[in-house]
């Protein structure tokens, strides 16, 4: 008989427990729309460690970035039909299921990250109500810094901005480009340096973050922060998913999402100035915007406030008389 050693079946045994411990484990995918050097990416990541290290790695979670495995239009539906059990995408590209969906998308209804709280705290109710119509469990959700001007050129009217071919990420901004004279196109995030590089667009408006995570300098001159909506990215499960995992694990999910929702909000801050720094370092002209320009912008805003409060829904303008209280 041949000899067998004790470490081969010390090793063989703990490849048995590996295997079976490994058959027990939830394995669920997660796409998001955006890069892995996004701070809602990273923030992502580290809500993955925490549940992996919550759990005894019972959950393991594998990110998917910037599109590879769900395109960002599909990414709702795909957790909705179970394809993949949990995902994130850009919450206000819902507004066209309800207007509850896209209010931090209208311009200059919530300018600050202290408006933004207020109108997260009022939205969340109605929208976890909404999502759980579609099986959908909201985890948390985080904002993008304010939403600033990339050109080519100083911009001082919305006159301005008559003619320029703009990129646009949702229905609003689309609308937005539109009533300024502007041509809108829609490019994800992750598209925005060809977009740019083949002529496809000019002019763009998105937060300091995505401006510098998409190097804006190589293809616009100046950044002015109009800072006109502070719109966030959600985070969320499937009811049936989320129902097969162990009371623990469902503890231990929810407790890290709390946790990232926090985390995430301190990093949307502080990317604000540190990524204007970066894109200032690189060249570009950050510029305080006009008054001329400002009020320009604004009699949009209130245009399209206008044609929102004829179109939304109840649940919609409940939340928009919740947050002006
Ligand atoms: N970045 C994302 C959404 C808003 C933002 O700041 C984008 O430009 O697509």
């Amino acid at each position: 008989m041949k000899y067998i050693s004790r470490s081969a079946i010390a090793a063989s045994a703990l490849v048995l427990a590996a295997t079976m411990s490994q058959s027990f484990a939830a394995e669920w995918n997660m796409p998001v729309p955006y890069s892995d050097k996004t701070f809602h990416t990273v923030n992502i990541a580290a809500f993955v460690e925490e549940v992996k290290a919550a759990t005894d790695g019972d959950l393991n979670i594998t990110i998917h970035t910037a599109n590879s495995l769900i395109k960002h239009p599909e990414i709702k539906n795909a957790v909705r039909s179970q394809q993949v059990q949990i995902g994130e995408f850009f919450l206000s590209r819902l507004s066209n299921e309800d207007a509850a969906f896209g209010i931090d998308s209208q311009p200059f209804v919530a300018t600050s990250y202290e408006d933004a709280a207020k109108l997260w705290a009022v939205q969340k109710p109605v929208i976890t109500l909404l999502l759980a119509k579609q099986n959908l469990i909201p985890l948390f959700s985080v904002p993008w810094p304010p939403q600033g001007l990339y050109t080519k050129g100083e911009i001082k009217t919305v006159a301005d901005l008559s003619g320029l071919k703009f990129r646009a990420y949702n229905a609003a901004l689309e609308n937005f480009a539109k009533l300024a004279g502007a041509a809108p196109t829609q490019v994800e995030a992750s598209d925005i340096p060809q977009a740019f590089s083949t002529g496809q667009v000019e002019a763009m408006i998105t937060s300091p973050s995505t401006g510098a995570n998409t190097k804006a300098w190589d293809f616009v001159s100046h950044y002015t922060p109009i800072n006109a909506w502070v719109p966030k990215n959600i985070v969320v499960v499937n009811k049936d998913a989320f129902g097969a995992l162990s009371a623990t694990t469902q503890k231990a999910i929810l407790a890290a999402a709390a946790t990232a929702e926090t985390r995430g909000w301190e990093m949307s801050k502080a990317e604000t100035a540190t990524k204007t720094a970066i894109m200032k370092d690189n060249g570009m002209n950050i510029v305080t915007p006009s008054a001329e320009l400002l009020s320009g912008l604004k009699k949009i805003g209130a245009q399209m406030q206008a044609d929102w409060n004829t179109s939304a829904s109840v649940e919609a303008k409940e939340i928009a008389a919740a947050f002006k209280k």
